[in-house]
Parts: C-alpha cells; structure tokens; sequence
C-alpha cells in the first residue's frame, strides 16, 4: 500500500518534519505532498487530505492519520523490525515523555508567548539559564490562556482563588470575626483590614487599615492592600540592581 506524506514547507513546518525524518529513518518509499503554508488557499488545501485542517497528515491505502505524534506511533507500529522507538522499557519511557511535553505544550507557548520560546531556543541548550532569567515575567494564565482560541470553559460551582496576592491570602485569612488578618506575633491597635504575616519577630501596627505587612528573615514588605500586586515592581527592581538572593 502506499504511503503518501502531506506536509507543509519543510523550513517553516517543524511539525511536519517529525514524520518526514521518522519516515527516512525507516528508509520505505512514501510520495510528498507539500502544501505552502501561509497564502489564502492553505487552510482549504489542507481540508483536502487531513480532518484537523492541520499538517502533516499521512495517508495509507484508504486511512488517514493527522498530527505528527499518532503518525510516528503508526509509523512505529507498521514498522516493528526498524525500531523507531527504544527497545529497553525505561529508555522508551524517557523518549516518549518528551515527545508528550513537546505535544502537550509547546505549540500554544510557542504561538502565544514567542518571547518566552524565542530566546530559549536560539540558547540551543548553552546559556539556557542565563536566557531564562532574562525572560519577561509573565504568568501561564495572562500569557497563554487568555489569550488561546481552542478553549473550552466549564463555570465551577465551587468558590475559587488562585492566591495570587496579599490582598488574596488577607481575604483567606479573615475569619469574619476580627478586623485583620494576622499570622504569627502581631499587636494590632486601632487598625482595620491590614494583613500582617509575621512568624518570628513581633509587630505591632497602630491606627492603621488596608496594609500589609509581611516580616520574613531577611526582608520585610509594607504596601498598601491595593498595591499587593505590585510586589512584582520590587521583583524587577531587585532584579535591576543585582539583588536576585532576595527573590
Ligand atoms: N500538533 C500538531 C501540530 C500541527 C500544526 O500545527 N501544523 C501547522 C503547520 S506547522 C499547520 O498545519 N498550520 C496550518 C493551519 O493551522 O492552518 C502535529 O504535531 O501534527
């Protein structure tokens, strides 16, 4: 039966390049179909041969298998005596873990957060650490998710806070009886909604609200409740002036 490849440019699709070298590596005669990407006709073309309007997409006899992972997993079953995979259990593990990750995440970080990808890739694997302190500090939520199409949205009826600043933990913290939210030795006089977290030294606010204070060994944080978030401001500046020991 014959096996016919449908890919996309070579030097712009590295999906669709997974199967081709799969299949060179197995050294069986497979036709190309390559279709350009990016013009007008693409998406249509593609429709043609593959379901998920994506390539690479292999065809054999009347089957269709699309995306590049379920093709190489094909190609490694119809294939046994070329041993595409590790024979050793534990090596195989290894090598199908990072082709999941690779699948699993890398395609909508790459599309949304081209400044995240970019610099780790043009790293090469040297100087991949002093690459990724310099990256922007952006979280998975505002960097990917807000902005992914293929999203599907279930409404929770459960409460939900993902803790993401002072003011979250002060909220969880309030037990609706006293007027702050106080961890650790804090004497509080005269003062309303202020958060204060401090497990070893003892602090005392006076006729104060709305603060937070937090006391931690070798720094101490003072902001208002609604500039909680900003403590990024003093990541980027500790940062700036060389004090990374302190984050
Ligand atoms: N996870 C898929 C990714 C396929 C994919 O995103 N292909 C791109 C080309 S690299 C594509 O077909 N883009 C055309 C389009 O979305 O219209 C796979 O491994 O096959």
């Amino acid at each position: 039966m014959a096996l016919t490849l449908v890919l996309g440019n070579k030097n712009y699709s590295s999906w669709s390049l997974r199967p081709w070298l799969v299949l060179k590596q197995t050294g069986v005669a497979f036709d190309e179909i390559v279709i350009p990407l990016y013009e007008p006709t693409s998406k249509a073309t593609i429709m043609k041969y593959s379901p998920s309007g994506t390539v690479p997409a292999l065809r054999h006899g009347e089957l269709v298998v699309w995306d590049s992972l379920a093709i190489s997993e094909y190609l490694a079953e119809s294939f046994p005596t070329f041993q595409l995979w590790p024979r050793d259990p534990d090596a195989r593990a290894v090598a199908r873990s990072v082709c999941a990750e690779l699948h699993s995440g890398f395609q909508a970080l790459r599309a949304h957060l081209p400044g995240v990808v970019g610099p780790l890739e043009a790293a090469h694997g040297r100087g991949l650490a002093a690459a990724y302190r310099r990256l922007p500090s952006i979280s998975i939520d505002h960097g990917v998710m807000e902005r992914a199409r293929d999203v599907a949205v279930v409404r929770a009826r459960f409460r939900w806070s993902d803790v993401g600043s002072w003011a979250a933990v002060a909220a969880l913290w309030a037990d609706g009886n006293g007027p702050n939210a106080l961890r650790g030795r804090v004497v509080p006089i005269d003062s309303r909604r202020c958060l204060v977290d401090s497990p070893h030294r003892l602090v005392a606010v006076i006729g104060v609200e709305d603060l937070v204070v937090v006391d931690t060994p070798d720094a101490v944080l003072v902001c208002r409740k609604d500039r909680a978030q900003d403590v990024r401001l003093v990541v980027d500046e500790l940062r700036r002036r060389g004090l990374e020991r302190y984050l």
